[in-house]
């Protein structure tokens, strides 16, 4: 990078304007597939507390090979950084080994939820996903293994993640949907929804930071293509497992 081709943050974590205009252009091209899952008809039906056991369930099911397998995603990114190398792959080597951390209880918070949702853990770890849910996991792996480090934390990081904050803040906007667990189920139940509905979240905004410092204030046209197309990616297949939660069981 030359000195004004590197991003260096100068105002607000939080603040869309803070961040290139590349990137804004990739946020605002994928909004309406970010839309789509977070206002999912899922999401909307679990809020007030009447999405049909059966696509609970499918829905618990279909999300675990992606909660499973997040930290390796990370893993396999960090796999990608050299100490000391640049500003960007430092910021993303402390970003990765923290939130490995972060996420080691919480396929064990989804276990206890689908527990509390009559999915039990033997079935949840043995069931073999829709190929809708796998075709997400796939998708991430191969970003994670094939694309820039740049681009494989935009689509997992900044797309499933950011995603995932806005959808179960909604969830828990209200108690409808934690009224409808027993009283001594309650807190166990809704524990993996709470830890990620924290409206001050920034987890997405730091991944955002990263893939700037770590690209800069310029990207090419194609580069810009690329991270978009995985982005929006992220949130088509997202959006194609939701679906299939809710459609009839396949004859
Ligand atoms: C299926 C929903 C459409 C998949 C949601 C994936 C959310 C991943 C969140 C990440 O922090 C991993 C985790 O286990 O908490
Ligand atoms: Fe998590």
């Amino acid at each position: 990078h030359t000195v004004q081709e590197e991003f260096i943050r100068q105002s607000g974590l939080t603040d869309i304007n803070s961040y290139p205009q590349w990137a804004r252009n990739i946020l605002q091209a994928t909004q309406e597939k970010k839309r789509q899952v977070v206002h999912h008809d899922v999401f909307a039906m679990m809020k007030e507390g009447r999405l049909p056991s059966r696509a609970m369930r499918n829905f618990l099911i279909a999300g675990w090979p992606v909660i499973e397998q997040f930290p390796q995603y990370m893993a396999v990114n960090l796999c990608k950084i050299r100490y000391g190398r640049s500003r960007g792959e430092d910021l993303a080597r402390k970003y990765l080994l923290h939130n490995i951390r972060v996420e080691q209880n919480h396929a064990d918070h989804w276990v206890n939820w689908a527990t509390a949702c009559g999915v039990a853990r033997a079935e949840l770890l043995t069931v073999t996903a829709p190929i809708e849910s796998l075709a997400l996991s796939h998708s991430c792996w191969h970003t994670c293994e094939r694309d820039s480090l740049a681009t494989s934390m935009a689509a997992t990081n900044l797309a499933i993640e950011g995603a995932t904050g806005e959808w179960s803040t909604r969830v828990c906007a209200s108690t409808v949907y934690e009224n409808t667990f027993d009283q001594d189920v309650r807190h166990k139940a809704m524990r993996w929804l709470n830890i990620h509905a924290r409206y001050d979240d920034t987890h997405p905004w730091e991944a955002l930071d990263i893939i700037c410092t770590l690209i800069g204030n310029v990207a090419i046209p194609s580069y810009q293509s690329l991270l978009e197309l995985r982005v929006g990616q992220s949130y088509d297949y997202m959006t194609m497992s939701l679906d299939q939660c809710l459609a009839q069981p396949k004859k």
